[in-house]
């Protein structure tokens, strides 16, 4: 309407360059300002890393970032840029712009190349992450209930005994089939001791409902989901002095915790993880009690032609 009674000129006043004067301040601004300055901030609260995989996994996410980073601040800055160079000017007339086939074909195929690239280079690291897991794995057991983690070593059989739900019960927390005869050598720890530089299976489950299994160190993170084991392996690459004396921190600790809100104890679900040097570990490993010596009103369940089996691996005999 205005254009037609020829009143259009009314638009070009102070607020015009004010407004595009503003485009700019905000795209300088909010770049050095805020978004350098959070990534700085940031880089305070990253964790070391303490395995294998975490190192890749790592440089995987830099390369991510950089790569969208490098993106966002080009187009983000020419969207705003573009704003206040081409405000309204009266004496400037638009261009009429039907298409550019070249340029169209730019932007498809560059975008196509970065993503195949991030996206290939990240399923290739997960695939490596969650191969088969070596045949020597020291094998863990992992389970979550509201609200704590509870841990079972296999013994020195080096095989978890089979566990079955119905026998779960107060004493009986990982539900230990005890006709197994590998279960009577299993035990519990209220620590995840785990040794430097071998590879850990963690066998994952939950009694109750979904958590989260996450050492942040090791960049590890797997969901313990009711009726469906999980699992996750990879190698430990600091023990806790090592990583107390990188970080000048005598009193630091990893830490196993729950990464799902599973209820209003999930605060609480931090379990103490300590790295320890292969022949510390394994003599820790191998002066534990077994869970059914500690409990020997259990041995009713053994069947009677494993009972001296069961006594003698468990050391009541
Ligand atoms: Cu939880």
């Amino acid at each position: 309407m205005d254009i037609i009674t020829d009143n259009y000129k009314r638009f070009s006043n102070s607020s015009n360059n004010i407004n595009a004067a503003l485009f700019l301040l905000f795209v300088i601004s909010g770049f050095t300002g805020l978004i350098v300055y959070s990534y700085l901030e940031f880089d305070k609260y990253q964790l070391s890393v303490a395995s294998e995989h975490g190192i890749i996994t790592d440089q995987l996410f830099w390369i991510t970032t950089l790569i969208c980073g490098i993106v966002f601040f080009i187009s983000q800055f020419l969207l705003f840029y573009c704003c206040y160079k081409y405000r309204y000017d009266e004496n400037r007339r638009s261009f009429f712009y039907v298409e550019d086939h070249k340029l169209e074909l730019l932007w498809t195929i560059f975008p196509a190349i970065g993503l195949t690239v991030l996206v290939f280079g990240g399923w290739r690291v997960w695939s490596d992450i969650t191969d088969t897991p070596p045949e020597n794995s020291e094998v863990i057991e992992v389970v979550g209930q509201q609200f704590g983690w509870k841990v079972r070593y296999p013994g020195n059989s080096k095989r978890l005994g089979k566990h079955d739900y119905r026998l779960i019960d107060p004493v009986n927390e990982f539900g230990l089939d005890l006709t197994d005869n590998s279960s009577f050598d299993d035990f519990a720890s209220n620590v995840l001791y785990l040794p430097k530089g071998r590879p850990v299976l963690l066998k994952i489950r939950s009694k109750d409902v979904l958590h989260s299994c996450y050492l942040p160190h090791f960049r590890t993170k797997m969901d313990a989901v009711p009726g469906m084991p999980t699992r996750f392996w990879f190698i430990p690459k600091k023990t806790t002095v090592e990583m107390r004396d990188e970080l000048q921190d005598p009193n630091f600790n990893y830490e196993l915790a729950c990464a799902e809100v599973c209820g209003k104890g999930h605060f609480s679900m931090r379990m103490l993880v300590k790295v320890e040097k292969s022949s510390v570990y394994e003599k820790w490993f191998r002066n534990q009690d077994s869970w059914l010596s500690k409990n020997i009103e259990y041995l009713d369940q053994v069947p009677d032609n494993l009972k001296e089996l069961a006594l003698i691996k468990t050391g009541l005999e």
